[in-house]
């Protein structure tokens, strides 16, 4: 892909560099989106099964669908993008990599500073002492797992529908965007809120920004850059003609 003077200069130039990234940068490492032609989770729209009242209503059918997830992503490899970003965090002199991801593959990659918006499903708790489980939640036998100190539930420590985000992460991530001379939105559908509002506030206060997903979304027609195709090609190939050194696995 050819890229733009324009944009190779304005990513060559900037002071700070801020990156949202959605479940589309680790669809090229087998972990399924949720929405679009690509979702696995066709079956069950996420508003179904990623909120409070569905796992009250059916702990064992919510918690297999992340024991589930969780097992696929122990199997799983960060792809060339998650790899790329750890190279643009060595590159950059400040830079925010904010992610809605829960899978853990940005720091797996390597990526240092990064904001976790929805939590992260290595993590569990429980809702009644919200004890944390211990590291590793057991995936033996089925069915939702109770806390070892009181017998409550234990859920994942992610973000549901209806729940707020971790304050201190999201207004870390606001400020990034405010302050960035360069905000690239990568692989998501920008439709979940507060995480889709970023790239507006980036926009706002004046930075360059760059949208790079397999189709168009709602940000595309304020975006300066609409990127389209693979974002494990796409973003390599920037940081290549931009002059950026890849480094770890490609
Ligand atoms: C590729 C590719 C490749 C594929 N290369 N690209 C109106 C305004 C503001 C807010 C709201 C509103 N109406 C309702 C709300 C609230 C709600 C919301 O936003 N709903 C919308 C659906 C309308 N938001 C909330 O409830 C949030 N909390 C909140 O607002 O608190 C305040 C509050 C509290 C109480 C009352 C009222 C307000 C919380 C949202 C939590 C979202 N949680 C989930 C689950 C996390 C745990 C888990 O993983 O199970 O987060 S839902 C799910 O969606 C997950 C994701 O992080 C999130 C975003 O999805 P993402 O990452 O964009 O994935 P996809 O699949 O949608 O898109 C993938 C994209 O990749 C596609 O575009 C592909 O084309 C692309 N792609 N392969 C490049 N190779």
């Amino acid at each position: 892909m050819t890229f733009s003077e324009n944009l190779i200069s304005t990513l060559k130039n900037a002071e700070s560099i801020c990156v949202l990234t959605g479940a589309g940068i680790s669809a090229e490492s087998g972990v399924p989106t949720f929405r679009g032609e690509e979702g696995l989770w066709k079956k069950f729209k996420p508003e179904e099964l990623a909120n409070f009242d569905a796992f009250i209503c059916n702990p064992d059918l919510v918690w297999e669908w992340y024991a589930y997830r969780r097992r696929l992503i122990h199997e799983v490899k960060p792809n060339p993008a998650h790899y790329a970003l750890v190279a643009l965090e060595h590159f950059a002199n400040n830079f925010t990599l904010v992610t809605q991801n829960v899978d853990n593959l940005h720091r797996r990659a390597g990526s240092k500073n990064v904001l976790e918006l929805h939590g992260n499903i290595e993590r569990s708790y429980c809702i009644q002492c919200r004890a944390l489980a211990p590291d590793a939640v057991p995936e033996g036998p089925t069915g939702v797992q109770r806390c070892t100190k009181c017998g409550g539930l234990v859920r994942p420590d992610v973000v549901w529908f209806g729940e707020m985000l971790p304050l201190e992460v999201f207004s870390k991530a606001e400020s990034a965007a405010r302050q960035c001379d360069i905000f690239f939105s990568i692989g998501t559908s920008a439709v979940v809120y507060p995480a889709a509002s970023l790239p507006y506030t980036a926009l706002d206060h004046g930075a360059f920004v760059v949208e790079m997903n397999l189709e168009s979304t709602d940000l595309s027609s304020r975006a300066h850059e609409v990127l389209t195709g693979k974002v494990g090609e796409i973003l390599p190939d920037l940081l290549l003609q931009a002059g950026i050194q890849l480094q770890g696995e490609q």
